[in-house]
């Protein structure tokens, strides 16, 4: 299995910086690459990467993007007086020259590639290369707000062409629309290319017309081109999740990527005078995290912008943590998206219905047309909005201030189990049994609650471990756990019991895969939220906190059961926000290994990581790969889904609009429920 997270960085690329006066450039400073190279140092981030060194990218590597003219011409730019390298800027907008941006933009396109390599043949998992210039403006023959090559392209056609990687899905979540990434695989179905951006309406940099959510990308690589317009200002880290939930992610597992490759711009996060946008540093941790089981894993992480400092380099370390594989940090102010966002989403979704069989389902386009077509209203609003903001907020956004991340510390334990005599302890978990030090009280609970009939010592002492292991996890000495349980119904019921009990403050995330019995009595106070996939048609929701998820053609239906998880399981539970995900296999399950492996993978982005795992003693065959994906390893790749039955997707859209009025992530559309539109 691969290991280890690559980092790329050489202190060379901070050796060029504007050398005139220019508002625009003035914010693309050397102290972008240092701050976040010092922050993964001092935190100890970097020592637990593997230091791979920066090449300098060869003609022929940046030919697979741009022209030979343009290269020339770049190659000139070291032996240009100042004069001549002002001249030379101005034919291109918002971007500056200085006689080493070459060499560094060689370096920058290098450590892309070195990046791809390591990750391509398998020295590490994944990895990051911070570099400068950033690449995703650069075009075929042009410069482009502080890129000179365009690193992510030529690191996108470098794959398919040296490693024969078949789909890459490049995503960008810079702040700016990579408009050259765009163009480069404008045609081309083999290249997925998703890019937020802040837009409104056009009247954003670089202001194209082609950022609108209606450019899906030409000819053959129509519906591979996805752009989600941000039409304000100010959004947060709910707008930029549901666009991962109901956008982003479903349109990945549907294209099956062999490689991910993200133009990390950190011009989104909270701060940026650029973005402008409230997205806290520990989204990225998310962000990256709800990636890292595509394509097995292979994730290279290219930056781009990020010009507030502390800002960037919070969000740098976020990411590489997470690359890392450490449990990402509770997500924070998760209250629903803006109207302004499911504008966006809405329109992205209705106008790439027809190429995604995950979006088959949308809403129409809305009938007022809220994009670029409505540019003329939104110019009018915007006068007005600004004689009336003026006075209250002025230039508020030089003030913003948000509290550090904390500090993301990982269990020594990883993943305890729980098994039987007979079963073995995989590799890189520990056993746990426990009896030791719970207290007697509780297991006379447990006795009383759980074994009124029979008393039998095997369950007694599995689910004392259970009960042990609850208040460890709880503790965060061991970050998630692993049971081979007699009575899986029975062992549920006891440890959301214990979990839920007063004296651990737990908010308990259940999610059952199969049918049986469930806790479904004890969920009025929220203390609880179950969520039971089954195939059988069970009663009515009786409760907010309890979920039934009926799935008609049981699990054989792979696209279904992704559509309910991406689509209504992960919005409810970032909203939720446990602090302990139970998942239960029940003994019927019969959920293929590795669609259970992804869902395993995709949790634990919730509560720190802190997850146990429930199953029958019948399914020993199952214990490897789920502690496989609780120590942490990337799912296997689904593989290219079907259309998910229509069946399946109707009951499961169904259930999301009767859901959304209580939980708000649900949401698609824009209705009267959206959060405030006062930004
Ligand atoms: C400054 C305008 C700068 C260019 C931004 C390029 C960002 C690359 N007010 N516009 S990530
Ligand atoms: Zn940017």
């Amino acid at each position: 299995m691969k290991m280890g997270t690559a980092l790329i960085y050489d202190e060379e690329m901070t050796k060029y910086k504007l050398l005139w006066v220019d508002p625009a450039c003035k914010i693309e400073v050397p102290e972008r690459l240092t701050v976040s190279h010092e922050a993964l140092v001092q935190s100890g981030l970097a020592d637990r990467c593997v230091s791979i060194p920066v090449r300098e990218a060869t003609d022929a590597d940046i030919l697979l993007v741009h022209s030979e003219e343009y290269l020339e011409a770049v190659k000139k730019t070291p032996y240009m007086t100042l004069e001549d390298l002002k001249e030379f800027t101005l034919q291109y907008g918002d971007v500056y020259f200085h006689p080493n941006i070459y060499h560094c933009a060689k370096l920058a396109a290098g450590a892309a590639l070195q990046l791809v390599d390591s990750v391509m043949t398998g020295k590490v998992r994944n990895g990051m290369a911070l570099v400068r210039p950033p690449g995703h403006h650069s075009m075929r023959s042009a410069a482009s707000g502080f890129c000179v090559f365009n690193n992510v392209a030529i690191a996108a056609r470098y794959a398919k062409q040296k490693y024969g990687v078949k789909r890459v899905l490049i995503v960008d979540w810079d702040i700016h629309h990579g408009q050259g990434v765009q163009y480069s695989f404008e045609d081309d179905p083999s290249v997925l290319y998703f890019s937020w951006h802040r837009y409104e309406h056009q009247k954003f940099w670089p202001q194209l017309r082609e950022s609108d959510f209606d450019s899906v990308g030409k000819n053959k690589g129509v519906g591979f081109n996805i752009n989600v317009p941000w039409n304000k200002v100010g959004m947060q880290n709910s707008d930029y999740l549901s666009i991962f939930c109901h956008l982003l992610l479903p349109v990945a597992y549907e294209f099956n990527p062999d490689l991910v490759l993200v133009c990390a711009g950190f011009d989104s996060a909270i701060g940026d005078p650029e973005g402008e946008m409230c997205a806290t540093p520990d989204i990225f941790a998310h962000l990256t995290h709800l990636l890292m089981n595509l394509a097995g894993g292979k994730l290279c992480a290219v930056l781009e912008g990020g010009y507030n400092l502390t800002s960037l380099a919070q969000s740098v370390c976020q990411t590489v943590q997470t690359l890392l594989g450490d449990p990402a940090p509770p997500p924070a102010n998760l209250d629903g998206p803006c109207k302004s966002a499911l504008d966006s989403l809405h329109c992205v979704r209705s106008a790439h219905r027809q190429y995604w069989s995950c979006l088959k389902h949308a809403a129409d386009l809305p009938t007022c047309e809220i994009s670029t077509k409505r540019i003329k209203v939104a110019e009018e609003e915007e006068e007005e909005e600004k004689t009336l903001d003026k006075g209250e907020e002025g230039n508020s956004i030089e003030e913003k201030v948000w509290p550090e991340p904390p500090k993301r510390v990982t269990p020594t334990i990883r993943t305890a189990v729980v098994l039987p005599d007979g079963v073995t302890c995989p590799d890189g978990c520990k056993r746990f049994s426990s009896s030791e030090d719970l207290d007697p009280l509780i297991i006379s609970k447990l006795k009383e609650n759980f074994l009124k009939d029979a008393d039998d010592s095997d369950t007694l002492s599995s689910l004392s471990s259970l009960a042990a292991l609850v208040e460890k996890v709880e503790k965060n000495e061991i970050c998630s756990g692993l049971a081979l349980v007699r009575d899986v119904s029975m062992a549920t019921m006891c440890v959301v019991q214990h979990a839920a009990s007063a004296h651990l403050r737990n908010r308990v995330l259940v999610v059952c895969v199969g049918d049986g019995k469930v806790p479904s009595h004890v969920t009025e106070d929220g203390k609880i939220l179950v969520v039971q996939f089954s195939n059988k048609d069970s009663e009515e929701q009786k409760c907010k906190y309890y979920i039934p998820v009926c799935l008609k053609k049981g699990y054989s239906d792979v696209s279904g059961f992704m559509h309910a998880v991406l689509g209504l399981l992960l919005p409810l539970a970032y909203e939720y926000d446990p602090t302990l995900v139970l998942l239960v296999r029940m003994s019927d399950a019969g959920l293929c290994e590795i669609v259970w492996q992804q869902l395993t993978g995709l949790l634990q982005g919730l509560a720190q990581g802190h997850m146990l795992v429930l199953m029958q003693d019948g399914e020993k065959e199952c214990v490897g790969p789920t502690a496989s994906s609780l120590l942490g390893y990337p799912a296997p790749s689904l593989g290219q889904l079907p259309a998910p039955l229509p069946e399946d997707v109707a009951s499961i859209e169904s259930l999301r609009h009767r859901l959304k009025a209580d939980w708000k992530l649900l949401q698609t559309t824009a209705q009267e429920t959206g959060r405030g539109d006062e930004l």
